[in-house]
């Protein structure tokens, strides 16, 4: 397979060239930047319309959203982390989808108001807004995560697995997980298989 992945480590592109390094595929990557000096440049937006980073030319097919890749990264890729039937591909997508329109973006804010920005940028009301936000999701994949075996779909890690942990990880600081032992624990293990070390390693935090 031939494969570039385009994005700064420190940005969504991490989920990518932590799936790259899971698969075992090999991998070129180009660190563009966000905005005018990489993502919203004319040679950029060819590649991306949208001038976001990740974005993917696998095998001469362009991609981006940083889980679709991956989807199709482990779908082209087979072996344990990719799905081993038309049933189980709907159950990863379920869970990808998920994580992006339940999770992400109230992670995302939390993280932003909690912990990066300065303090008098944070905003309580945004803290307070995220964190209910996230009450019933978390609750979702608490319950899913205890009652099959610590994992999302087929008893094993999968891309599933790495596409939810990468928008759980937005919650690495905040105290949302103190009392969700069954997430805590899958968040842990995901984030020590040796292919998460390596990938999250490049972005030099
Ligand atoms: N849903 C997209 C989001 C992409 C995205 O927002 N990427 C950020 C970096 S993590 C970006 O490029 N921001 C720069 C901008 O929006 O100008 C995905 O998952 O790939």
């Amino acid at each position: 397979m031939s494969i570039t992945i385009y994005g700064i480590a420190k940005s969504r592109a991490i989920r990518n060239l932590w799936a790259c390094e899971e698969l075992g595929l090999a991998y070129t990557h180009v660190p563009v930047v966000y905005g005018p000096m990489g993502s919203r440049k004319p040679d950029f937006l060819a590649i991306n319309p949208n001038g976001r980073v990740p974005a993917a030319d696998v095998d001469g097919v362009i991609l981006w959203e940083s889980l679709a890749i991956n989807l199709h990264l482990a779908r082209k890729a087979g072996g344990p982390l990719a799905p081993e039937s038309v049933d189980e591909e709907g159950l990863m997508t379920m869970w990808s989808m998920w994580a992006v329109t339940e999770v992400e973006a109230a992670a995302l804010a939390l993280l932003q108001h909690e912990t990066v920005k300065p303090e008098a940028e944070r905003d309580p009301a945004v803290v307070a807004k995220s964190t209910e936000t996230l009450k019933a999701p978390l609750a979702v994949l608490e319950g899913h995560l205890a009652s099959h075996g610590g994992h999302l779909v087929g008893n094993r890690f999968t891309i599933a697995d790495l596409n939810v942990a990468c928008c759980v990880f937005y919650l690495r600081f905040s105290g949302l997980l103190a009392d969700k032992p069954a997430i805590r624990g899958w968040y842990e293990a995901a984030m020590a298989r040796p292919a998460a070390k390596k990938a999250f390693a490049l972005r030099g935090d």
